[in-house]
């Protein structure tokens, strides 16, 4: 814990040498931040000791929860064993081909390599060059368009940029790269209206099918899309979605590609949530989950439909990273596949946090300002409305999403707003008595929240 004086002191070097990503600073600057400074399984703690439930997982991604001694020991083994190699020029070291090896093991069938960066955005990147690559090895350099949604996030890099569907991170940069097309997101409580889900969905889906049609069938290098929108505001497809998609990508051979960079790795009751969803993607670009957050690692599983192209005749592929495969990360996100299995914390999900938190989560539904409550796998969401019958929404100027994140953290409990829909997605070993703080909390916010309102 630290003195209001040294709290003071951090906030003020921060304000002058800090930019934070996704931050406006004025505001910053006017609201101020909070410090935090330690972290114990679902908990983190201020600098000031308010301890708060972290329902974010970080950003998605601590899905042990914190102070993990088995990855703490990983990092500590791998930086006294050799704290950097690159794998550039014939060269390797064990990490990073252990976790390749490990990656392939749990990855579902057809997945047998893998290629490492540092993030999501850099998998994402990667994963345009890739597909790019391989259709021009195919002998198809025409296709070259990779078609995305509206409202997705791939990452921040230029090209990850390119694949969201935010206009708003277009705008300040010229983007999207050229060949990025953008078609609807399955959000049924903002764009269905009055049909009905399932049919949403298959209409929705098919907008895929006339983009394709639209370039010409000999444009297309891919379709990509997270298998549950996560920063656009855990946007859950009705189940009718995914099996169009797969159709639509089957019937023209486009690849398909899962951004599992927040359903990998058990969020979903599954290592990834392709296997959720029964889809069955070319390329599965990750991050996050895969080292529970304690080290920057990213990736692509490179399916052998695209790896076998590249490596029988790709020669060298011009791509790749100083710390692609960087040997800490490889491996703490080792360390963590291992405790996955060991406590078999996926099944544990699957069959006893998820429906837990499903039950105690569908209850909020009852409130007389949540139009939704939804959820799949460990991933949450609330439409926060002014009237439950009409779905009619606050004035956004209220910014009553902002409010309500606000009183959860005077509560004691991160929960992430986006617009008016608030979000959680709390770690993989998260307790039902944290479950029930966790919905209990957040009820208190929204009351709060709409208390405020009146005042
Ligand atoms: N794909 C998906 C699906 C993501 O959610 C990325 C790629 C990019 O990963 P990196 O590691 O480059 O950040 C992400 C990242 C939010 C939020 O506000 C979500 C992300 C990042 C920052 C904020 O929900 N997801």
């Amino acid at each position: 814990m630290l003195t209001p004086d040294e709290i003071e002191r951090w906030q003020d070097l921060d304000r002058r040498h800090y930019l934070h990503p996704f931050t406006d600073h004025s505001e910053l600057g006017a609201r101020g931040t909070r410090l935090i400074e330690r972290g114990d399984g679902v908990y983190i703690q201020e600098a000031s000791g308010h301890r708060l439930l972290d329902a974010m997982s970080g950003l998605w991604c601590v899905n042990l929860g914190y102070g993990r001694q088995e990855l703490i020991d990983a990092a500590c083994h791998q930086l006294q064993q050799l704290p950097f190699y690159n794998s550039f020029f014939q060269c390797t070291h064990s990490p990073a081909i252990r976790l390749a090896e490990q990656l392939c093991a749990v990855a579902p069938p057809g997945f047998s390599r893998v290629f490492f960066t540092n993030s999501g955005s850099e998998a994402n990147d990667t994963v345009i060059r890739m597909v790019r690559y391989y259709w021009a090895l195919q002998g198809q350099p025409e296709r070259q368009v990779i078609i995305a949604r509206r409202n997705a996030y791939h990452g921040s890099t230029v090209g990850a940029a390119s694949l969201c569907g935010m206009p708003w991170m277009h705008a300040q940069a010229g983007l999207p790269i050229p060949g990025i097309v953008h078609i609807e997101q399955p959000y049924a409580f903002g764009l269905a209206g009055n049909q009905d889900p399932a049919e949403f969905g298959r209409v929705v889906a098919r907008q895929l099918d006339t983009a394709i049609r639209d370039l010409g069938p000999g444009r297309v290098a891919a379709f990509i899309a997270e298998p549950v929108q996560g920063a656009g505001g855990a946007i859950i497809p009705p189940d009718t979605y995914w099996p169009e998609i797969q159709r639509i990508c089957d019937a023209h051979g486009i690849l398909l590609v899962a951004d599992e960079v927040i359903t990998g790795f058990g969020r979903l009751g599954q290592w990834f949530g392709s296997q959720h969803y029964g889809i069955r993607p070319d390329l599965m670009p990750f991050a996050k989950g895969v080292t529970s957050g304690y080290q920057p690692l990213g990736g692509v599983l490179v399916g052998d439909r695209v790896a076998d192209v590249l490596v029988a005749k790709g020669g060298e592929f011009f791509h790749g990273f100083t710390y692609s495969g960087h040997p800490v990360a490889c491996a703490v996100a080792s360390a963590t596949l291992e405790v996955l299995q060991r406590e078999r914390l996926i099944e544990r999900a699957r069959e006893q946090v998820i429906p837990a938190f499903a039950a105690r989560w569908q209850a909020l539904a009852d409130h007389p300002n949540v139009g939704e409550a939804r959820s799949v796998g460990l991933i949450g969401a609330l439409e926060l409305v002014r009237d439950r019958a009409g779905r009619q929404r606050f004035a956004k100027e209220l910014k009553v999403g902002e409010r309500c994140r606000d009183l959860c953290i005077e509560q004691g409990l991160v929960m992430r707003a986006v617009g008016d829909t608030m979000i959680v997605a709390p770690p993989l070993v998260i307790t039902e008595p944290q479950l029930d703080e966790l919905v209990e909390k957040a009820r208190r916010a929204v009351d709060l929240t709409i208390r405020s309102l009146r005042a």
